[in-house]
């Protein structure tokens, strides 16, 4: 049962995991958006069949030309050094081969590359070492700390859980604005499909579509220094209603104003130090 049960998981290793990453994972992780089914159906029904035949070719070949040619049967080896049509053949059929794969390729890349009309939007910037995310349309800033292991709670996942998690709306499109403040980030969310560099200077952007709600963990796949594996990525997608709820919440907590008025306040007690 138990064997049956470890060839089950690896045989659809994909579709049995949930939105973070477990123990022995094989493959990826189920897929929250369409653009990540894009990508898993592309890696599981492209690639791996395409991988696995050119291996099982090659191993063919290796196997064949060792028993056919080995030396004990001929003693005077052979002194062929061309065949035409071998070539043109081993030339055009990998040609062939990364045609095919291209035209799904670019397809998913290009949906997304082109970002629709955004309901929500999201900055997030990259520091050494957490993330801080603003919601421009709200007036929404905050920042996002792991939590460390010994204050985690019951059911946390440890170097996941944050502090301020991001809340989105179920099935709206989500515009992520990326940057960084110090050296490069990268925001990444393996069940949207999403990965993308936080450049100091610079925005780079992409987008999701989440068809389910429920919590959803990433990290940062930028080598950034010594923290680079403590500053996770948290995004609780939630109902309309809910997220509206979070909002007026979050509108409170997190107000850019109060956020300068302590600016200026900062500002004030240094001054008079001085
Ligand atoms: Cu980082």
């Amino acid at each position: 049962m138990n064997k049956l049960a470890a060839i089950i998981i690896l045989l659809f290793p994909s579709s049995l995991w949930a939105e973070q990453p477990k123990d022995w994972q094989l493959g990826f992780q189920k897929a929250a958006s369409k653009s990540m089914e894009d990508i898993v159906w592309f890696h599981d029904y492209m690639l791996l069949p395409i991988i696995t035949a050119i291996t099982a070719f090659v191993l063919f070949l290796v196997i064949y030309a060792c028993i056919r040619f080995r030396s004990s049967r001929n003693p005077i080896a052979s002194k062929t050094s061309h065949n035409t049509l071998i070539e043109i053949a081993w030339t055009l059929v990998p040609c062939l081969i990364l045609i095919v794969m291209a035209v799904p390729s670019f397809k998913v890349l290009y949906s997304q590359d082109e970002i629709p009309p955004a309901d929500v939007t999201i900055k997030a910037i990259g520091y050494q070492w957490y993330w801080g995310y603003e919601y421009p349309d709200e007036n929404i800033i905050f920042e996002s700390y792991m939590i460390e292991e010994k204050d985690l709670l019951p059911g946390q996942p440890r170097l996941l859980t944050v502090d301020n998690e991001i809340f989105v709306p179920v099935d709206k499109v989500v515009k992520v604005l990326i940057t960084a403040n110090d050296v490069l980030h990268a925001w990444a969310l393996p069940s949207f499909g999403v990965k993308r560099d936080a450049v100091p200077g610079r925005i780079n952007e992409t987008w999701f579509k989440a068809d389910r709600t429920g919590t959803f963990y990433g990290q940062c796949s930028e080598l950034c220094g010594i923290k680079h594996a403590f500053m996770p990525i948290t995004v609780n997608v939630v109902s309309q209603e809910e997220y509206e709820k979070w909002l007026i919440e979050a509108k409170q907590k997190f107000a850019k104003d109060n956020n300068n008025k302590n600016m200026k306040l900062v500002k004030k007690i240094l001054e008079e130090r001085k």
